[in-house]
This record gives structure tokens, C-alpha cells and sequence, in this order.
């Protein structure tokens, strides 16, 4: 059984993972950390080299939802060679913590964003960015794992002090519970609370628009200006994103980040747990619904439907809540039509091999 190493500590391996480890597979493999996803290949760390890897062919061969392929953040089991200029990924070791969004478009199915994130930053930026309804839905995806999520409104430069406070009360007012802070990369204002926010060993990840200052801050926190950023002109902002893949980065403090690509849709997935921990107040308020299932939309007495008649809940919040849930029924059922259907094709393709070979 492989013990914990230093190196591997560092990376944020623990006991967690470690009894998540087939004790069978272990002996001639060797622990190691996804950092980046190209095309058809990964970039993995054992603490001491950074290695290119490819899938054993059993994965690529069984894989049946993108769930069961590697992603930055994934700890994983690999053969290494070539004295550690090549590798090979065996398994996935079981997942902490997981983001996920629905892919963009039509398609129904997983994307992955990252794994074993401990922490989550939602990057928005106070400009013309800001967007109530955009956050709840970043904090759907995100509280459907055990992540902590803390909000960092970008570019406080552009605004007063006192529209800063204002905008900050606002989300608090909505979300009590929720670290919000404000920061600026031109004038470095407010990096100081999030360098100390850091730990070693920790895992985080920027999420947000595309153009929110993501790569920005990340700079800004390696203290060199190492990724590319994007120069924004007023009008075309759209389309162009500086950031095209994901990475994990080691910052000297030994805290690790993940920058990833501004996304234009967040589609949600099966969210129950992300809607109820997201909308506490709404959570709270169905306690007093007459029905056990009150679905909050047409129903009698219902307490949620009378507090935002009263004005106890804003109307806008509501229909973000009541948007999400239906959404994530639908992609729900879409999905496992889907995985029926692509089981039964899986079916057909084995009797026609077993057919052709008994031929
Ligand atoms: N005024 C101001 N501009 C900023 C700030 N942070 C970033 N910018 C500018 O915003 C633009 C986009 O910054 P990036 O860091 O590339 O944004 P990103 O979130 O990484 O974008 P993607 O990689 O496309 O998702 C750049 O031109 C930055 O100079 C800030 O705090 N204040
Ligand atoms: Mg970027
Ligand atoms: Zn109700």
C-alpha cells in the first residue's frame, strides 16, 4: 500500500483519499494529481515531476459517461516511464468534491470542471458584471458539492467605496451566511484579505465570466504576470476568452488554484441539494406549506407563494429558484432517457458481435 509522501501531502492527498485506494492496484502504480486537460492527453504531478499522460485503454474502451474520465484536480493511479518523461492513468481514486455543469448546447450530458476543490471563488466583476441571478446559479453548482464557496467582486476600482458597501449589503441581505469581499488587480486593493485567505494543501478554483479579472487576480497572487490576460475593448468583450483551458498552479504559500475559462452557460443538473443549501430562505419558508410536496408554484397555502405576494421574498429570486428546479428536473430526465437509450444500443452492438463471431 502506498504511504502518504511528503510530496504527495503537499498536494493536498489525505486520509480521505487514502482509504479510497485499491489496495490491489497500488503496489505497482503510483499516486498522482491531474494538473491540466489538452485534447487527448493530461498533465499529472507526483510532487516531484510534471508528466504527460495518456488513458489506459480500459477506461477509453468502458467509459460511458464523461463522469469517468479524468479532470484537473483528480487524483489518480499511474505507470510511469521513461524515467518519468510518460505516463499512463489507470483509475480515478473516488472524488472529494466534484464541479459539474450541463454542456453547452443542445447536448444533454456532463461537462466537468474541476475535482477535489476545497474551495470555490465566484468571481464577478462590479462594473456592468454584477448579476444576482448569475451567483445563485454559480452557488447551485457549487453547493451540490461539499465546496465553500466565497464571492470576490472584481474591479472595485471602477467604483466608489460607498456603491462597493452598497452592492455587498445587497448580496448579504439575500445570503447572510455568504463571504463576500471586493478586490481590485489595478490598484491591488482587498488582494491582501484574499492572500490570507489562503492555506497550504488547500485546493481552489476562479470561476466567472469571461473578462471578470480571473487570470488577473491570478497573477497577482503568484506576483508575476505568467498567463495571458485579455486586453478588453468596450464593445467586443464577447467571444474572446484568454483563458482556454484549465490548470492547476502551486502558489509559493503552497496553496493551489485552478483557472478556468469564463462560461456563458451554467446549465444545472439534479440540484436539489445545491437549490436547498442556495435558497435557505425559500428551504425555511416551505417548512409552513400546507402540502409536504408543495411544489411553490400553484398551491394552496403556500408560505413561500404568500412571502413573495407580502414582499418578504423578491420576486426575481423566486423565478431564479422556480427556473432552476424545473431545469434540473428536465436535464435529469433528458439525461437518464439518454443513458437508457445508450444502454440499449450497447445491448444491440453485443449481440450482433456475439452473432458475427458465432457466424
Ligand atoms: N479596472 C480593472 N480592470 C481589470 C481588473 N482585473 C482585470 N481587469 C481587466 O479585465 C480584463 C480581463 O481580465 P482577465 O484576467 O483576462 O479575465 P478572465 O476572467 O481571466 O477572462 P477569461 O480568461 O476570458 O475567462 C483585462 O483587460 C484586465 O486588465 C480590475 O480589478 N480592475
Ligand atoms: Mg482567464
Ligand atoms: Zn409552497
Amino acid at each position: 500500500m502506498n504511504i502518504i509522501t511528503h510530496n504527495i501531502k503537499e498536494l493536498g492527498f489525505d486520509e480521505w483519499f487514502h482509504d479510497k485506494v485499491d489496495a490491489d492496484n497500488s503496489e505497482e502504480l503510483e499516486l498522482a494529481r491531474v494538473i491540466a486537460v489538452h485534447k487527448d492527453s493530461y498533465m499529472i504531478t507526483n510532487g516531484e515531476s510534471d508528466v504527460l499522460a495518456e488513458l489506459v485503454g480500459k477506461i477509453i474502451y468502458s467509459t460511458a459517461s464523461p463522469l469517468d474520465y479524468p479532470t484537473v484536480g483528480d487524483w489518480v493511479l499511474a505507470n510511469f516511464y521513461d524515467e518519468n518523461t510518460f505516463s499512463i492513468i489507470h483509475e480515478i481514486i473516488q472524488r472529494k468534491s466534484l464541479l459539474k455543469r450541463k454542456a453547452p448546447g443542445k447536448k444533454i450530458d456532463f461537462q466537468l470542471i474541476a475535482a477535489n476543490i476545497d474551495v470555490a471563488f465566484i468571481v464577478q466583476s462590479l462594473d456592468d458584471n454584477f448579476n444576482m441571478r448569475r451567483l445563485e446559479r454559480y452557488l447551485v453548482m457549487i453547493n451540490e458539492s461539499d465546496i465553500k464557496p466565497i464571492v470576490l467582486l472584481s474591479k472595485s476600482d471602477l467604483l466608489s467605496p460607498v456603491e462597493v458597501t452598497e452592492r455587498i449589503e445587497e448580496i448579504k441581505k439575500l445570503m447572510p451566511h455568504l463571504d463576500v469581499m471586493s478586490f481590485s488587480n489595478e490598484n491591488d486593493s482587498g488582494l491582501k484579505n484574499i492572500q490570507d485567505l489562503l492555506n497550504s494543501g488547500t485546493t481552489y478554483c476562479l470561476l466567472g465570466s469571461s473578462g471578470v479579472g480571473k487570470t488577473s487576480l491570478l497573477n497577482n497572487l503568484i506576483g508575476e504576470p505568467i498567463f495571458k490576460t485579455k486586453q478588453v475593448r468596450e464593445k467586443d468583450r464577447k467571444g474572446r476568452h484568454a483563458t482556454t483551458h484549465r490548470e492547476l498552479i502551486m502558489l509559493d504559500c503552497g496553496a493551489m488554484v485552478i483557472d478556468t475559462p469564463g462560461m456563458r452557460e451554467l446549465g444545472n443538473f439534479s440540484t436539489d441539494a445545491g437549490l436547498d443549501e442556495t435558497f435557505a430562505d425559500i428551504t425555511e419558508l416551505s417548512i409552513n406549506c400546507q402540502f409536504n410536496d408543495c411544489t411553490h408554484v400553484v398551491e394552496k397555502d403556500c408560505a413561500v407563494l404568500s412571502a413573495v405576494e407580502n414582499g418578504k421574498l423578491p420576486e426575481k429570486r423566486y423565478q431564479n429558484y422556480i427556473k432552476m428546479h424545473k431545469e434540473s428536473i428536465y436535464n435529469e430526465m433528458s439525461y437518464l432517457e439518454k443513458r437508457h437509450k445508450d444502454k440499449q444500443l450497447g445491448k444491440l452492438i453485443k449481440s450482433v458481435m456475439k452473432h458475427k463471431k458465432n457466424k
